[in-house]
């Protein structure tokens, strides 16, 4: 039995809920007791972040370490190319995704209620987000997928991220100009059958986190 510590406003999580879709799984979506990072739920996951895998009582948390011992535990459909440097090259951008775009979005998130916006701030982060987004377009020929036709795990977050990405565009109304590889790459993406749902009902959780901190 496979249970998921996640909310439905967490990024990874939705990261998480598209691998386990795509791989034909079916879960429970548990809470985290009083809340990621409270003492309760720290008892069972240390570090408090969510999402965070049961698996019949084996337990481990980050999202990378989850997608992979998903992928080998259900082998198929295949989530790495079978070439050993395409392997490596999907995880450099999953780790891409989440070490230098996905800090990047979450940087922009005390930003949302206007009682706290630093419009200096918004103008630097825009910035450094463009110039990442820049770098990622120079690596990437999505066909139509990161790693080439089929889902793999390097795109899984980066389905969340886009959702984020708009939703600041639209509420922060900063200039960025997604490149057209990434732009071509996002509608792809957020059509996939196994991403379809799971985008828009992040979409939905998104909006509703975005109007109660604008309110
Ligand atoms: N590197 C972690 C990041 C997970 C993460 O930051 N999750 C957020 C929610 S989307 C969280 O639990 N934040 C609470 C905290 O950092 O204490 C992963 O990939 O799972």
């Amino acid at each position: 039995m496979l249970v998921l510590y996640d909310l439905p406003i967490s990024s990874y999580g939705c990261k998480t809920r598209i691998l386990l879709r795509h791989k034909g799984l079916e879960w429970t979506r548990r809470a985290p007791p009083d809340g990621y990072g409270s003492p309760a739920y720290c008892k069972i996951v240390p570090t408090g972040t969510i999402p965070a895998l049961d698996h019949d009582g084996f337990i481990i948390a980050e999202s990378e370490a989850i997608a992979e011992y998903l992928n080998e535990l259900v082998p198929a459909p295949a989530m790495l190319p079978a070439d050993l440097s395409a392997r490596a090259a999907a995880r450099a951008l999953s780790r891409i995704h989440d070490g230098r775009i996905e800090p990047v979005l979450r940087s922009f998130f005390g930003q949302l209620a206007p009682a706290t916006r630093d419009p200096d701030f918004v103008t630097e982060t825009a910035a450094l987000l463009q110039t990442r987004l820049d770098q990622l377009a120079s690596m990437i020929a999505p066909a139509p997928f990161l790693a080439g036709p089929d889902l793999s795990l390097a795109d899984c977050g980066f389905a969340p991220s886009f959702a984020i990405l708009r939703c600041l565009q639209q509420h922060l109304g900063f200039s960025l100009e997604l490149p057209a590889v990434l732009a071509r790459y996002e509608t792809a993406l957020c059509a996939h059958p196994s991403v379809l749902d799971e985008h828009a009902a992040y979409v939905a959780a998104l909006d509703e986190w975005a109007a109660a901190k604008l309110a």
